[in-house]
Protein backbone atom coordinates (compact mmCIF):
# COMPACT_ATOMS: atom_id res chain seq x y z
CA UNK A 1 0.00 0.00 0.00
CA UNK A 2 3.04 2.42 1.08
CA UNK A 3 4.57 1.47 -2.65
CA UNK A 4 1.13 1.86 -4.49
CA UNK A 5 1.06 5.65 -3.01
CA UNK A 6 4.58 6.14 -3.98
CA UNK A 7 3.62 5.09 -7.53
CA UNK A 8 0.68 7.72 -7.45
CA UNK A 9 2.72 10.20 -6.90
CA UNK A 10 4.08 9.59 -10.57
CA UNK A 11 7.61 7.60 -9.08
CA UNK A 12 7.95 4.52 -11.03
CA UNK A 13 10.41 3.08 -9.49
CA UNK A 14 8.60 1.52 -6.67
CA UNK A 15 6.87 -1.39 -8.82
CA UNK A 16 6.60 -4.37 -7.07
CA UNK A 17 8.01 -7.68 -8.53
CA UNK A 18 6.12 -9.87 -5.65
CA UNK A 19 7.74 -13.61 -4.82
CA UNK A 20 5.87 -16.22 -3.06
CA UNK A 21 8.75 -18.26 -1.41
CA UNK A 22 6.73 -21.70 -1.68
CA UNK A 23 3.21 -22.08 -2.82
CA UNK A 24 2.61 -21.52 -5.99
CA UNK A 25 -1.29 -21.21 -6.15
CA UNK A 26 -1.87 -17.69 -5.16
CA UNK A 27 0.99 -16.01 -7.35
CA UNK A 28 -0.32 -17.89 -10.12
CA UNK A 29 -3.72 -16.48 -8.83
CA UNK A 30 -2.50 -12.69 -9.21
CA UNK A 31 -0.42 -13.29 -12.07
CA UNK A 32 -3.96 -14.26 -14.19
CA UNK A 33 -5.25 -11.19 -12.19
CA UNK A 34 -2.62 -8.96 -13.22
CA UNK A 35 -1.19 -8.77 -9.95
CA UNK A 36 -4.29 -6.89 -9.27
CA UNK A 37 -6.59 -7.41 -5.90
CA UNK A 38 -9.01 -5.84 -3.73
CA UNK A 39 -8.26 -4.80 -0.14
CA UNK A 40 -11.25 -4.39 1.98
CA UNK A 41 -10.43 -1.67 4.59
CA UNK A 42 -13.33 -1.78 7.32
CA UNK A 43 -13.27 -0.81 11.10
CA UNK A 44 -15.51 1.18 13.25
CA UNK A 45 -14.63 4.27 11.12
CA UNK A 46 -16.01 2.87 8.10
CA UNK A 47 -15.77 0.75 5.05
CA UNK A 48 -13.67 1.08 1.48
CA UNK A 49 -12.47 -0.84 -0.87
CA UNK A 50 -8.92 -0.15 -2.30
CA UNK A 51 -7.11 -2.11 -5.16
CA UNK A 52 -3.33 -1.39 -4.90
CA UNK A 53 -1.62 -1.25 -8.24
CA UNK A 54 2.09 -1.81 -7.45
CA UNK A 55 2.87 -5.47 -8.00
CA UNK A 56 3.69 -5.55 -11.59
CA UNK A 57 5.81 -8.71 -11.30
CA UNK A 58 5.70 -12.20 -9.87
CA UNK A 59 7.84 -15.44 -8.91
CA UNK A 60 8.07 -18.34 -6.56
CA UNK A 61 11.29 -19.15 -5.40
CA UNK A 62 11.29 -22.39 -5.76
CA UNK A 63 10.27 -22.90 -9.45
CA UNK A 64 11.42 -19.87 -10.63
CA UNK A 65 14.47 -19.26 -8.50
CA UNK A 66 16.41 -17.95 -11.30
CA UNK A 67 13.99 -15.37 -11.95
CA UNK A 68 14.14 -14.59 -8.64
CA UNK A 69 17.98 -14.03 -8.91
CA UNK A 70 18.17 -12.19 -11.65
CA UNK A 71 14.92 -9.67 -9.91
CA UNK A 72 17.12 -8.73 -7.35
CA UNK A 73 20.02 -8.38 -9.60
CA UNK A 74 18.26 -6.13 -12.19
CA UNK A 75 19.57 -2.35 -12.16
CA UNK A 76 16.55 -1.02 -11.39
CA UNK A 77 16.01 -3.17 -8.25
CA UNK A 78 16.64 -0.25 -4.89
CA UNK A 79 15.14 -2.46 -2.57
CA UNK A 80 14.18 -6.49 -1.22
CA UNK A 81 11.50 -6.20 1.41
CA UNK A 82 11.61 -9.61 3.06
CA UNK A 83 8.17 -11.00 5.15
CA UNK A 84 8.73 -14.70 5.35
CA UNK A 85 7.46 -15.48 8.89
CA UNK A 86 9.26 -16.54 11.88
CA UNK A 87 10.74 -19.68 10.16
CA UNK A 88 11.59 -18.38 6.88
CA UNK A 89 14.99 -17.42 8.05
CA UNK A 90 16.83 -20.37 6.93
CA UNK A 91 20.19 -20.67 4.96
CA UNK A 92 18.46 -21.64 1.65
CA UNK A 93 16.76 -17.60 1.96
CA UNK A 94 20.53 -16.27 2.49
CA UNK A 95 21.78 -17.68 -0.25
CA UNK A 96 18.89 -16.68 -3.04
CA UNK A 97 19.89 -12.91 -1.94
CA UNK A 98 23.54 -13.42 -1.91
CA UNK A 99 23.35 -15.11 -5.23
CA UNK A 100 21.22 -11.92 -6.43
CA UNK A 101 23.23 -9.23 -4.68
CA UNK A 102 26.57 -11.46 -5.89
CA UNK A 103 25.40 -10.53 -9.40
CA UNK A 104 25.31 -6.71 -8.68
CA UNK A 105 28.53 -6.55 -7.04
CA UNK A 106 30.63 -8.32 -10.57
CA UNK A 107 28.15 -5.99 -12.80
CA UNK A 108 29.64 -2.89 -10.46
CA UNK A 109 25.68 -1.92 -9.57
CA UNK A 110 24.65 0.47 -6.50
CA UNK A 111 24.11 -1.71 -3.58
CA UNK A 112 20.05 -1.90 -2.40
CA UNK A 113 18.14 -2.02 0.93
CA UNK A 114 17.31 -5.04 2.52
CA UNK A 115 14.25 -4.82 5.10
CA UNK A 116 13.32 -7.78 7.09
CA UNK A 117 9.50 -6.61 7.72
CA UNK A 118 8.80 -9.79 9.91
CA UNK A 119 7.83 -10.37 13.57
CA UNK A 120 11.61 -10.43 15.36
CA UNK A 121 13.03 -8.22 17.35
CA UNK A 122 16.34 -6.84 15.80
CA UNK A 123 14.92 -8.30 12.47
CA UNK A 124 17.35 -6.46 10.35
CA UNK A 125 20.32 -7.92 12.71
CA UNK A 126 19.01 -10.90 12.15
CA UNK A 127 18.80 -11.60 8.25
CA UNK A 128 22.15 -8.80 7.96
CA UNK A 129 23.70 -11.94 9.96
CA UNK A 130 22.48 -14.49 8.11
CA UNK A 131 23.35 -13.15 4.80
CA UNK A 132 27.04 -12.40 6.03
CA UNK A 133 27.53 -15.59 7.16
CA UNK A 134 26.61 -17.21 4.05
CA UNK A 135 28.91 -14.79 1.83
CA UNK A 136 31.94 -15.12 4.64
CA UNK A 137 31.91 -18.75 3.76
CA UNK A 138 32.19 -18.73 0.30
CA UNK A 139 33.39 -14.79 -1.25
CA UNK A 140 35.35 -12.04 0.93
CA UNK A 141 34.57 -9.44 -1.84
CA UNK A 142 31.28 -10.06 -1.98
CA UNK A 143 31.28 -9.94 1.99
CA UNK A 144 32.78 -6.09 1.93
CA UNK A 145 30.47 -4.97 -0.88
CA UNK A 146 27.60 -5.80 1.44
CA UNK A 147 28.91 -4.06 3.99
CA UNK A 148 29.88 -1.53 1.81
CA UNK A 149 26.83 -1.11 -0.45
CA UNK A 150 23.74 -2.65 1.32
CA UNK A 151 21.63 -1.96 4.27
CA UNK A 152 19.77 -4.13 6.30
CA UNK A 153 17.03 -1.55 8.56
CA UNK A 154 15.17 -3.09 11.48
CA UNK A 155 11.83 -2.68 10.83
CA UNK A 156 8.20 -2.83 12.90
CA UNK A 157 5.38 -3.37 10.65
CA UNK A 158 1.51 -3.54 12.19
CA UNK A 159 -1.76 -3.94 10.24
CA UNK A 160 -4.09 -6.96 10.84
CA UNK A 161 -4.50 -8.90 7.82
CA UNK A 162 -6.66 -12.16 8.22
CA UNK A 163 -5.81 -14.76 5.58
CA UNK A 164 -8.91 -13.72 3.06
CA UNK A 165 -12.36 -16.01 3.93
CA UNK A 166 -15.10 -16.69 1.18
CA UNK A 167 -16.91 -13.95 3.07
CA UNK A 168 -14.84 -11.55 1.75
CA UNK A 169 -14.28 -13.28 -1.75
CA UNK A 170 -18.10 -12.69 -1.61
CA UNK A 171 -18.26 -8.94 -0.47
CA UNK A 172 -15.51 -8.16 -2.87
CA UNK A 173 -17.58 -9.60 -5.86
CA UNK A 174 -20.68 -7.46 -5.15
CA UNK A 175 -19.08 -4.49 -4.11
CA UNK A 176 -16.62 -4.37 -7.63
CA UNK A 177 -18.66 -6.64 -9.57
CA UNK A 178 -16.03 -9.07 -11.02
CA UNK A 179 -14.55 -11.98 -8.68
CA UNK A 180 -11.35 -11.95 -7.41
CA UNK A 181 -9.85 -15.08 -5.97
CA UNK A 182 -7.30 -12.60 -3.99
CA UNK A 183 -9.31 -10.29 -2.48
CA UNK A 184 -8.20 -9.05 1.34
CA UNK A 185 -9.80 -7.67 4.42
CA UNK A 186 -8.02 -5.43 6.47
CA UNK A 187 -7.99 -2.93 9.02
CA UNK A 188 -7.39 1.25 8.88
CA UNK A 189 -4.71 1.04 11.07
CA UNK A 190 -1.34 0.82 10.02
CA UNK A 191 2.21 1.20 11.03
CA UNK A 192 5.04 1.02 9.35
CA UNK A 193 8.21 1.87 11.37
CA UNK A 194 11.41 1.19 9.72
CA UNK A 195 15.28 2.55 10.98
CA UNK A 196 17.14 5.20 9.00
CA UNK A 197 19.60 3.10 7.16
CA UNK A 198 18.76 3.14 3.54
CA UNK A 199 21.41 2.15 0.33
CA UNK A 200 20.01 5.78 -0.84
CA UNK A 201 19.39 8.49 1.88
CA UNK A 202 16.92 10.02 -0.41
CA UNK A 203 14.01 7.17 0.77
CA UNK A 204 13.72 8.73 3.69
CA UNK A 205 11.80 11.81 2.68
CA UNK A 206 10.33 9.45 0.30
CA UNK A 207 8.83 6.83 2.81
CA UNK A 208 7.82 9.55 5.44
CA UNK A 209 5.92 11.36 2.64
CA UNK A 210 3.70 8.18 2.38
CA UNK A 211 3.30 8.03 5.95
CA UNK A 212 6.37 5.88 7.28
CA UNK A 213 7.85 6.05 10.85
CA UNK A 214 11.70 6.53 9.80
CA UNK A 215 14.04 6.56 13.26
CA UNK A 216 16.97 5.92 14.42
CA UNK A 217 15.73 3.65 16.98
CA UNK A 218 12.53 0.76 16.20
CA UNK A 219 13.98 -1.36 19.19
CA UNK A 220 10.95 0.36 21.38
CA UNK A 221 8.26 -0.23 18.93
CA UNK A 222 9.29 -4.10 18.08
CA UNK A 223 8.99 -4.92 21.68
CA UNK A 224 5.82 -3.24 22.31
CA UNK A 225 4.26 -4.56 19.15
CA UNK A 226 5.91 -8.25 19.85
CA UNK A 227 4.54 -8.64 23.69
CA UNK A 228 1.24 -6.56 23.53
CA UNK A 229 0.05 -6.94 20.00
CA UNK A 230 1.20 -10.59 18.87
CA UNK A 231 1.75 -11.74 22.71
CA UNK A 232 -1.85 -11.18 23.35
CA UNK A 233 -2.53 -12.52 19.70
CA UNK A 234 -1.11 -15.80 21.13
CA UNK A 235 -2.59 -16.15 24.26
CA UNK A 236 -6.13 -15.64 22.91
CA UNK A 237 -5.31 -17.43 19.75
CA UNK A 238 -4.71 -20.39 21.69
CA UNK A 239 -7.40 -20.21 24.33
CA UNK A 240 -9.89 -19.95 21.45
CA UNK A 241 -8.78 -22.88 20.30
CA UNK A 242 -9.19 -24.82 22.99
CA UNK A 243 -12.38 -23.26 23.70
CA UNK A 244 -13.43 -23.65 20.11
CA UNK A 245 -13.94 -20.03 19.85
CA UNK A 246 -13.10 -19.42 16.08
CA UNK A 247 -11.91 -15.94 16.12
CA UNK A 248 -9.70 -13.24 17.90
CA UNK A 249 -12.79 -10.76 18.01
CA UNK A 250 -14.98 -13.95 19.52
CA UNK A 251 -12.09 -13.91 22.05
CA UNK A 252 -11.93 -10.51 23.17
CA UNK A 253 -15.74 -10.60 23.02
CA UNK A 254 -15.76 -12.77 26.00
CA UNK A 255 -15.83 -10.27 28.91
CA UNK A 256 -13.04 -12.45 30.80
CA UNK A 257 -11.07 -13.03 28.46
CA UNK A 258 -11.02 -9.56 27.22
CA UNK A 259 -9.94 -8.57 31.03
CA UNK A 260 -7.24 -11.53 31.06
CA UNK A 261 -5.40 -9.64 27.75
CA UNK A 262 -6.51 -6.10 29.41
CA UNK A 263 -4.71 -7.35 32.82
CA UNK A 264 -1.87 -9.42 30.85
CA UNK A 265 -0.76 -5.96 28.93
CA UNK A 266 -1.40 -3.58 32.09
CA UNK A 267 0.45 -6.10 34.39
CA UNK A 268 2.88 -8.03 33.18
CA UNK A 269 4.30 -6.51 29.88
CA UNK A 270 4.27 -2.85 29.91
CA UNK A 271 6.49 -2.36 32.90
CA UNK A 272 9.17 -3.67 30.60
CA UNK A 273 8.48 -1.68 27.86
CA UNK A 274 10.16 1.13 26.56
CA UNK A 275 7.35 2.94 24.84
CA UNK A 276 5.50 4.85 27.39
CA UNK A 277 2.44 5.18 25.69
CA UNK A 278 2.05 1.80 26.42
CA UNK A 279 -1.96 2.99 27.83
CA UNK A 280 -3.15 4.30 24.42
CA UNK A 281 -1.73 1.70 23.19
CA UNK A 282 -3.72 -1.11 25.13
CA UNK A 283 -6.85 0.92 23.99
CA UNK A 284 -5.98 1.18 20.18
CA UNK A 285 -5.21 -2.90 20.62
CA UNK A 286 -8.12 -3.94 22.39
CA UNK A 287 -10.53 -2.12 20.06
CA UNK A 288 -8.29 -3.60 17.35
CA UNK A 289 -8.65 -7.05 18.19
CA UNK A 290 -12.77 -6.44 18.76
CA UNK A 291 -13.01 -5.10 14.71
CA UNK A 292 -15.84 -7.14 13.52
CA UNK A 293 -14.88 -7.45 9.92
CA UNK A 294 -11.49 -9.01 10.95
CA UNK A 295 -12.71 -12.61 10.89
CA UNK A 296 -9.17 -13.87 12.27
CA UNK A 297 -8.61 -17.60 12.68
CA UNK A 298 -7.18 -18.29 16.12
CA UNK A 299 -5.76 -21.80 14.43
CA UNK A 300 -4.36 -18.64 11.81
CA UNK A 301 -2.41 -17.45 14.36
CA UNK A 302 -1.76 -20.76 17.01
CA UNK A 303 0.14 -21.31 13.79
CA UNK A 304 3.77 -21.90 14.35
CA UNK A 305 3.65 -21.06 18.15
CA UNK A 306 7.07 -22.39 18.42
CA UNK A 307 8.36 -20.20 16.34
CA UNK A 308 6.38 -17.03 18.14
CA UNK A 309 6.50 -17.71 21.70
CA UNK A 310 9.94 -17.12 22.05
CA UNK A 311 9.78 -13.50 20.97
CA UNK A 312 6.02 -12.43 22.79
CA UNK A 313 6.36 -13.99 26.09
CA UNK A 314 9.03 -14.90 28.12
CA UNK A 315 10.94 -11.39 27.82
CA UNK A 316 7.72 -10.46 29.86
CA UNK A 317 7.90 -13.36 32.18
CA UNK A 318 11.63 -12.61 33.23
CA UNK A 319 10.98 -8.97 33.56
CA UNK A 320 8.40 -9.58 36.33
CA UNK A 321 10.91 -12.09 37.62
CA UNK A 322 13.82 -9.89 37.75
CA UNK A 323 11.44 -7.60 39.88
CA UNK A 324 10.06 -9.82 41.70
CA UNK A 325 6.21 -9.86 40.42
CA UNK A 326 4.11 -12.51 39.84
CA UNK A 327 3.10 -13.88 36.01
CA UNK A 328 0.42 -15.47 36.61
CA UNK A 329 -1.52 -14.31 32.84
CA UNK A 330 1.78 -15.67 31.17
CA UNK A 331 1.52 -18.94 33.13
CA UNK A 332 -2.23 -19.10 32.58
CA UNK A 333 -1.47 -18.58 29.17
CA UNK A 334 1.86 -21.26 28.67
CA UNK A 335 -0.39 -23.53 30.58
CA UNK A 336 -3.14 -23.73 27.75
CA UNK A 337 -0.29 -23.80 25.07
CA UNK A 338 -0.06 -26.99 26.49
CA UNK A 339 -3.42 -28.33 26.50
CA UNK A 340 -3.36 -27.16 22.98
CA UNK A 341 -0.76 -29.78 22.03
CA UNK A 342 -3.41 -32.24 22.49
CA UNK A 343 -4.89 -31.46 19.52
CA UNK A 344 -8.24 -31.61 20.38
CA UNK A 345 -10.77 -28.87 22.26
CA UNK A 346 -13.19 -28.85 24.74
CA UNK A 347 -16.11 -29.96 22.89
CA UNK A 348 -14.03 -33.06 21.66
CA UNK A 349 -13.09 -31.48 18.14
CA UNK A 350 -9.90 -32.02 16.53
CA UNK A 351 -7.50 -29.65 15.33
CA UNK A 352 -4.45 -29.70 13.18
CA UNK A 353 -1.29 -28.09 15.00
CA UNK A 354 0.18 -26.45 12.10
CA UNK A 355 3.95 -25.84 13.30
CA UNK A 356 7.23 -27.29 12.46
CA UNK A 357 7.57 -28.63 15.76
CA UNK A 358 4.05 -30.35 15.62
CA UNK A 359 5.05 -33.85 15.88
CA UNK A 360 7.56 -33.18 18.79
CA UNK A 361 4.86 -30.99 20.47
CA UNK A 362 2.33 -33.56 20.27
CA UNK A 363 3.93 -36.52 20.77
CA UNK A 364 4.93 -34.57 24.60
CA UNK A 365 1.76 -33.23 24.67
CA UNK A 366 -0.29 -36.41 24.60
CA UNK A 367 1.63 -37.57 27.87
CA UNK A 368 -1.14 -34.79 29.74
CA UNK A 369 -3.72 -37.21 30.08
CA UNK A 370 -2.11 -39.86 31.96
CA UNK A 371 0.77 -37.94 33.73
CA UNK A 372 -0.01 -34.14 33.54
CA UNK A 373 2.66 -32.85 35.65
CA UNK A 374 5.64 -34.41 33.77
CA UNK A 375 4.12 -33.11 30.80
CA UNK A 376 4.45 -29.74 31.76
CA UNK A 377 7.80 -30.25 32.76
CA UNK A 378 8.79 -31.92 29.48
CA UNK A 379 7.37 -28.91 27.43
CA UNK A 380 8.52 -25.97 29.75
CA UNK A 381 12.19 -27.66 29.64
CA UNK A 382 12.59 -27.18 26.24
CA UNK A 383 15.11 -23.89 25.68
CA UNK A 384 13.72 -23.44 21.94
CA UNK A 385 10.64 -22.29 23.28
CA UNK A 386 11.31 -20.35 26.31
CA UNK A 387 14.83 -19.60 26.25
CA UNK A 388 17.68 -20.67 28.79
CA UNK A 389 16.68 -19.32 31.60
CA UNK A 390 12.77 -19.85 32.44
CA UNK A 391 13.23 -24.04 32.11
CA UNK A 392 14.96 -23.68 35.45
CA UNK A 393 13.19 -21.53 37.03
CA UNK A 394 10.87 -23.21 39.74
CA UNK A 395 8.23 -20.60 40.61
CA UNK A 396 7.82 -20.44 36.90
CA UNK A 397 7.52 -24.07 36.56
CA UNK A 398 4.77 -24.55 39.68
CA UNK A 399 2.67 -21.57 38.63
CA UNK A 400 2.24 -23.13 34.97
CA UNK A 401 1.58 -26.63 36.34
CA UNK A 402 -1.20 -25.40 38.98
CA UNK A 403 -2.77 -23.41 36.21
CA UNK A 404 -2.52 -26.95 33.94
CA UNK A 405 -4.36 -28.41 36.47
CA UNK A 406 -6.60 -25.72 36.42
CA UNK A 407 -7.30 -25.87 32.87
CA UNK A 408 -7.58 -29.71 32.95
CA UNK A 409 -10.16 -30.24 35.69
CA UNK A 410 -12.33 -27.25 34.86
CA UNK A 411 -11.79 -25.65 31.55
CA UNK A 412 -9.68 -22.63 30.16
CA UNK A 413 -13.03 -20.34 31.22
CA UNK A 414 -13.07 -21.09 34.78
CA UNK A 415 -9.12 -21.20 34.77
CA UNK A 416 -9.36 -17.76 33.56
CA UNK A 417 -12.06 -16.53 35.79
CA UNK A 418 -10.32 -17.69 38.77
CA UNK A 419 -7.16 -16.33 37.87
CA UNK A 420 -9.22 -12.61 37.81
CA UNK A 421 -10.64 -13.57 41.07
CA UNK A 422 -7.56 -14.39 42.97
CA UNK A 423 -5.43 -11.19 40.81
CA UNK A 424 -7.96 -8.60 40.95
C1 LIG B 1 -0.29 -12.48 14.29
C2 LIG B 1 0.32 -11.39 13.39
O1 LIG B 1 -0.41 -14.42 12.99
C3 LIG B 1 0.17 -13.87 13.92
O2 LIG B 1 1.06 -14.40 14.54
O3 LIG B 1 -0.01 -12.20 15.63
O4 LIG B 1 0.30 -11.77 12.06
C4 LIG B 1 -0.38 -10.03 13.57
O5 LIG B 1 -1.69 -10.06 13.04
C5 LIG B 1 0.40 -8.92 12.90
O6 LIG B 1 1.70 -8.90 13.41
C6 LIG B 1 -0.28 -7.56 13.11
O7 LIG B 1 0.55 -6.53 12.72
Amino acid sequence: MVFDQLLSGGDTRWGIHGVGMTRPDLVNQLAAQDGLYAVRVADGQGVKWQVPGALWRTSVATTGRDAVVQAIAAPSTRWVTITVTEKGYTPALAQLLLDGLRLRQQAGLSGITIASCDNLQGNGHKLQALVKAAAASQDSEVLSWIDAHCAFPCSMVDRIVPAATPEVLAAAQESLGVKDHCALSTEGFWEWVIENRFADPADVALLQSAGVRVTPDVHSYEEAKLRMLNGSHTAMALMGAVTGRPFIASCIGAPHIREFVFRLMGQEVSPHLSRSDWADYRTALIARFGNPYLKHSVHQIATDSSQKIPQRWPPSVMGQIAQGAAFEHHALAAAVFVRYTLGVDEQGQAYALNDPQAESLMAMGAAQRTTPEACVLALLAREDLWGSALPRHADWIARVTHWHQQVLQHGVDQAAQQLLLTQA
